[in-house]
């Protein structure tokens, strides 16, 4: 592969980084000796770590500042991402790949006598992010790089990520993730990309639909650290900034000269406290105070920041909708619209009309959920306090919107306040997701089934009022990062058949289809998995003790607890499972291991009781002579996305079964899928999709459907009566129940026997019981024959092209955008 210079200004003279061996060894031993201070006879690994991701850096920084020149020169239209999560993982093995330079990398380092893959797994993962959103966002800026978009990822440097998830005696504790203990090499601090953020105070001199004064505030500042996005096969590379909270002065000077010098500290870390910690929940909007300053932080922050550039080579605001666009990553960025309208009005002396006019070409929204215990509300009373000019902002917009919605329907009552932007019936309060839909040209879901419910549930009335506006965006994953690098001998085994093209365009799979006839493929792929399931055995062996048949068939579920996601279903199967073995010990019972992982919000008491029932049957079952291989049940704790890529590509059995209707798409499901993971699941988010590309007949679909989960709840659903007619479920039920798996407290899970039971089963397990457990003989049925399995496998990774995110990015910025990739020598 050809590397091409970009120069930089005549004259100009460095080190221009080489790619051979012998020049990463050298540079190797610079780093150690130079950066890190290390003499190489007392290096530790991590020491070597540290200096092999500075010598990976610096093969990037070239094309940074390459991009970034030409992105000015071209005076591209820029994407701001602004998301509150952006969940990266590790990035060391993830930038020799973008730069093609693992085996460099590997012959160097082993010439000093070190492993590439031992150093590369004591990278601490950058957890930003809770789950599938803020992953999702990780795969966007991938995948805009990889496809040239000029996109920039904006967000919040937490100093504390996702937690780390323990587990004493079966049962969740949560850890504090300081991941920056050792420094985070990727990034460069900014100081002098400071800005100033305002919180409080009071607004003076103000006219509706003009500007005012916004006094007395007290003021946080935000500082950026960017780290680099590489590209895959191309030069172009993006940047992801993300504001750091400092504190306007080191000390309260006047407070220190009162003497009350803890009282001076104690205010500096007040103000940083803003970006201290990442709220680890997704399920529940507590409307917590820091949650919403963290929310209007980087909002402003990153907002002044694109005014501040696009003024630099414009003397106008005239081009700002057809320079930038901003896309809001759910509606936790939203309080970015009165941000900008601000600006621009109060700051910028724009009319008001005009203002609006900008914000409405400029901003698009994402919805990620239908959940309604998840759909942000502010309180009035809290954002005019914290955000009093915002508030007004927005009592504006309402106004306006009212007013104009008076007028085309007739003053409907009704309507006017199901669709205002107060909500009145519980105190009043902000409805974040209209205020993102009124404000966007472009409201999309991340599925077919989910964009579709999206516009007849939360957004009906504004779908009538604004067709045009709402659309669909199926979500994908990046092909680089979840089969290239998480799943070896798979991405090797398509190098040799079908090229390396796929990494950059994913619907070359398609050529697997016709090699799932042939015999000496098939054996290939199952190699493949085999070696994929003996590394996670592996796994498991050394950190919690279990030994694995790689025979048995590994089936997975990875992902957040939540009860809509019906881990618990999966659980009711693994003891039906269990009971069945018993009740007949001399059968031919298909050896599975069930493998669950996944972390519960802290405060959500019914995931944490899930986790530990989990822990209290796995207990049972793995100890339980008469089981033996035939069935074993394991959690790994402290799910992560360096576990799930250990994880994943193990996987025989995907499990995406939530209830329909409730997963707005799910991302797990199309990298199982894609490491050759068959899937069991409901008519649910991408699952839909997924069965149309891998066909019907290689996928196991079963349980209600969206509209027959909807029958069900409005006709009276009764589980009780479902749980009386089936002696299964209630032999399984009751075990739960009685103890059987607690005998130590008997009573520990009647909740959630009372809760499926006799409390209205409100994700609907037992409507789908039956129909899960004759998915599950399919499946058993299909494994007894390891080429029929292997055929679909292969079946379901050939049909995965369209669940690239270079696809979905391509529509976004297409669609939504309508941004052109930045033009760069082609490498
Ligand atoms: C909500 C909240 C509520 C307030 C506290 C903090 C917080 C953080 C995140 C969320 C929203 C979570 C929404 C989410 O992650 N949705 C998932 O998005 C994936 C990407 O589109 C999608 O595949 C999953 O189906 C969907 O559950």
């Amino acid at each position: 592969m050809q590397f091409t210079t970009i120069p930089p200004s005549p004259g100009f003279e460095y080190d221009h980084p080489d790619r051979s061996v012998a020049a990463f060894k050298r540079a190797l031993a610079n780093k150690l000796i130079y950066a890190a201070g290390r003499d190489p006879v007392s290096a530790r690994p991590e020491d070597w770590l540290h200096a092999a991701q500075l010598v990976v850096r610096d093969q990037l920084v070239e094309r940074w500042m390459a991009t970034t020149r030409a992105q000015y020169e071209q005076d591209v239209k820029r994407v701001y991402y602004l998301s509150m999560e952006f969940l990266i993982g590790r990035t060391f093995t993830n930038a020799l790949l973008a730069l093609e330079v693992q085996d460099t990398m590997r012959i160097a380092l082993a010439d000093f006598g070190v492993s590439l893959e031992d150093i590369a797994n004591l990278e601490p993962d950058a957890a930003l992010g809770n789950g599938g959103l803020g992953r999702l966002a990780a795969c966007f800026l991938d995948s805009m790089a990889t496809l040239g978009v000029p996109g920039f990822g904006y967000g919040i440097r937490y100093e504390y990520g996702m937690f780390r998830q323990t587990v004493v005696n079966g049962e969740q504790v949560e850890v504090p993730d300081y991941w920056l203990t050792h420094g985070y090499p990727w990034e460069f601090p900014r100081h002098e990309v400071t800005y100033r953020v305002r919180f409080g105070g009071r607004v003076e001199a103000r006219r509706e639909y003009g500007a005012a004064r916004w006094v007395d505030t007290h003021d946080v500042l935000a500082m950026a650290y960017d780290s680099i996005v590489p590209g895959y096969g191309t030069q172009a590379t993006n940047t992801l900034r993300l504001w750091s909270a400092r504190a306007t002065e080191e000390i309260d000077l006047s407070a220190f000269n009162r003497g009350s010098y803890m009282a001076a500290v104690e205010r500096k870390n007040h103000s940083e406290n803003v970006s201290r910690v990442l709220y680890p929940d997704d399920s529940t909007e507590p409307g917590r105070e820091l949650r919403l300053h963290q929310e209007y932080f980087f909002c402003s922050a990153s907002v002044q920041d694109m005014l501040h550039r696009y003024l630099r080579t414009h003397d106008s605001f005239d081009l700002l909708a057809e320079r930038i666009s901003i896309h809001l990553n759910d509606t936790h960025p939203v309080l970015a619209v009165p941000e900008l309208l601000r600006l621009l009005v109060d700051e910028h002396g724009l009319d008001w009309d005009t203002a609006w006019g900008h914000a409405q070409r400029i901003f698009s929204y994402t919805n990620h959920t239908l959940m309604h215990e998840a759909l942000e509300t502010w309180p009035v009373e809290m954002l005019g306090r914290v955000l009093p000019r915002h508030l007004q902002i927005i009592f504006d917009i309402n106004a306006r919107f009212l007013a104009d919605l008076a007028q085309a329907t007739g003053h409907d009552v009704g309507l006017m306040r199901r669709m205002s932007l107060i909500d009145e019936s519980d105190g009043r309060r902000v409805r974040m997701a209209y205020l993102a839909v009124l404000v966007s040209h472009s409201v999309n879901g991340v599925s077919a089934l989910h964009s579709d419910l999206m516009t007849q549930s939360i957004f009906a009335d504004f779908a009538r009022l604004y067709p045009g506006r709402f659309n669909n965006k199926t979500n994908g994953v990046t092909p680089r990062r979840w089969l290239a690098q998480a799943n070896p001998p798979l991405a090797a085994l398509l190098d040799q058949r079908i090229g390396r093209g796929w990494r950059r365009d994913l619907s070359q799979l398609e050529a697997l289809r016709h090699m799932a006839a042939q015999p000496v493929f098939v054996q290939a792929f199952r190699r493949a998995k085999h070696r994929n399931k003996a590394r996670l055995a592996q796994w498991v062996q050394a950190h919690l003790g279990i030994a694995l048949d790689t025979a048995a068939l590994f089936d997975v579920q990875v992902k957040r607890i939540h009860e809509y996601k019906r881990q618990l279903l999966n659980l009711l199967h693994v003891v039906a499972r269990y009971q069945r073995i018993l009740a007949d010990p001399d059968g031919r019972h298909v050896p599975r291991v069930v493998v669950f992982a996944g972390k519960a919000a802290s405060a959500y008491a019914m995931a944490k009781l899930i986790i530990r029932l989990i822990h209290d049957v796995a207990a049972v079952v793995n100890a339980d002579a008469r089981v033996g291989d035939r069935l074993k049940v394991v959690f790994i704790p402290n799910y992560s996305v360096s576990l799930a890529e250990t994880i994943i590509p193990a996987a025989d059995l995907s499990e995406q079964i939530s209830t329909a209707g409730t997963e707005a798409s799910g991302t797990g499901n199309m990298k199982l899928a894609l490491s050759g993971a068959l899937t069991i699941g409901t008519l649910d988010g991408a699952n839909v999709e997924i069965r149309e590309n891998v066909g019907a007949d290689n996928i196991f679909i079963f349980g209600n459907t969206a509209a027959e989960v909807e029958n069900i709840r409005a006709s009276g659903y009764q589980p009780r009566l479902l749980y009386q007619a089936n002696p299964v479920l209630q032999q399984v039920l009751d075990a739960i129940r009685d103890g059987a798996f607690s005998p130590g407290e008997p009573a520990r899970y009647q909740q959630i026997f009372d809760t499926l039971v006799d409390w209205g089963d409100k994700y609907l397990l037992l409507a789908d019981f039956a129909s899960y457990l004759q998915a599950q003989e399919r499946v058993d049925a299909l494994y007894r024959d390891p080429d029929a399995w292997t055929r679909k496998a292969i079946l379901n990774v050939a049909g995965m092209g369209p669940f690239s995110s270079d696809r979905t990015i391509a529509q976004y910025a297409d669609e939504i955008w309508h941004s052109k990739p930045v033009l760069l020598p082609r490498i």
